[in-house]
């Protein structure tokens, strides 16, 4: 039977390891798009394990030729899109080059697909930072909640994620977004507030460092877990006709709510640790989320499998394994933040 084949724009990232190792037990054929950078031994750290089953191309979302010559070449079923500068706060910084990846760089594939491989499918991952503070009666944000973003992450974010639905609905494309809240693991980046407060406590733990630093601790999150939410995304992928659904837990805690749990899971009182500095604070801030995930539910059968205190005790054993000796390998490509 010939393979279905995919192209993973974003491979290298949280939820491109994630997404590849799915599809491969799926037995799909893999593409993916990676960057170069200048230490080449962190470039594919989270693939690194299933590199000899994928083929990885260098190019970026910036650049219109490499990923026309990717999309050309491969003639995909399915194109995922998780390529992006995916920090909120960072946005902030670098806004102009935000805007040229996130917004940008799906303007580029999607024109590219139109007129290259209309066939193939399309999925971007799209954000809860759309909605900004945007909320709904009873306290949840939906597919139907109004959107205003917060952040040039989250502007972006809303052009893409609009540009997506307008090519579904000019072109005839499947083109859909996954509204995905947050979602974490052990391959999450540490400048995320989970991992970081995760990574820290474990180092507070261990005599490595003595306190945390962080910005706001009063803002809400519906966190969970990226296998689930990749998992997700794969199933709009399936489903017959294209349309955009959240994906989220319908859960919320505060950043004080995680920093409680961790501390008290390594029996310490995270008041004794956590500082707070203006340099963590963003200059507009998302206060709360918690998504309403039922329409996913209804038409997918998509749920949620991981709870909030099971992903934060999964992050919590990676880091005491790693800093306990027992996974060398990632002590290697350690960059201590
Ligand atoms: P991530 O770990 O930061 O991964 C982002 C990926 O995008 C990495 O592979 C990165 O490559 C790649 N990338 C960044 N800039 C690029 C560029 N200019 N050209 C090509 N590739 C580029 O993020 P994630 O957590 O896996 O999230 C995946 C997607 O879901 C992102 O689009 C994010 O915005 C979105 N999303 C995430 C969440 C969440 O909570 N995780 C929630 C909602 C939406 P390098 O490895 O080279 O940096
Ligand atoms: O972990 P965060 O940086 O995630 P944020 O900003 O919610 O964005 C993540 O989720 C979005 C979906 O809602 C994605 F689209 C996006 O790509 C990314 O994956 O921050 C969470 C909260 C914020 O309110 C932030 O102000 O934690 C607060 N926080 C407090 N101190 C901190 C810190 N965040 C970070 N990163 N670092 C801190 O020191």
């Amino acid at each position: 039977m010939v393979k279905k084949k995919a192209l993973i724009f974003g491979i290298s990232g949280q939820d491109g390891s994630f997404l590849s190792e799915l599809l491969l037990e799926k037995d799909y054929e893999i593409h993916g798009l990676i960057r170069r950078k200048s230490h080449v031994e962190s470039q594919t750290t989270r693939i690194d394990h299933i590199i000899d089953q994928i083929n990885t191309e260098y190019g970026d979302m910036t650049d219109y030729a490499s990923i026309e010559r990717f999309v050309r070449k491969v003639q995909p079923d399915e194109i995922y899109n998780l390529a992006a500068m995916s920090h909120v706060r960072i946005s902030f910084d670098i806004p102009l080059y935000t805007v040229q990846v996130n917004a940008m760089g799906v303007a580029n594939l999607l024109e590219i697909v139109r007129t290259a491989c209309p066939s193939a499918k399309v999925l971007q991952a799209s954000s809860s930072e759309i909605f900004g503070n945007c909320i709904d009666e009873d306290g949840f944000q939906r597919e139907t909640t109004n959107k205003m973003p917060t952040s040039p992450y989250g502007c972006a974010k809303l052009f893409a994620y609009s540009l997506v639905r307008n090519y579904r609905e000019a072109y005839g494309l499947f083109a859909s977004n996954s509204i995905c809240f947050n979602h974490e693991s052990s391959r999450r980046g540490s400048n995320f507030v989970t991992q970081k407060v995760v990574k820290t406590a474990v180092q507070i733990k261990r005599g490595i460092c003595d306190e945390l630093v962080l910005g706001n601790m009063d803002s809400y999150r519906d966190w969970g877990y990226s296998k689930d939410y990749t998992k997700a995304m794969w199933m709009i992928m399936q489903h017959d006709i294209p349309d955009d659904f959240v994906i989220a837990t319908g859960e919320t805690h505060s950043v004080r709510d995680l920093c409680k749990y961790v501390f008290s899971k390594l029996d310490m009182d995270y008041m004794d640790y956590v500082e707070q500095d203006p340099k963590f604070m963003r200059p507009e801030e998302l206060n709360r989320l918690r998504g309403d995930c039922s329409k996913a539910r209804s038409i997918l059968g998509w749920e949620p499998e991981y709870t909030f205190e099971e992903i934060l005790d999964e992050m919590i054993e990676n880091w005491e394994s790693i800093f306990d000796g027992k996974k060398m390998d990632e002590i290697e490509n350690m960059v201590i933040e």
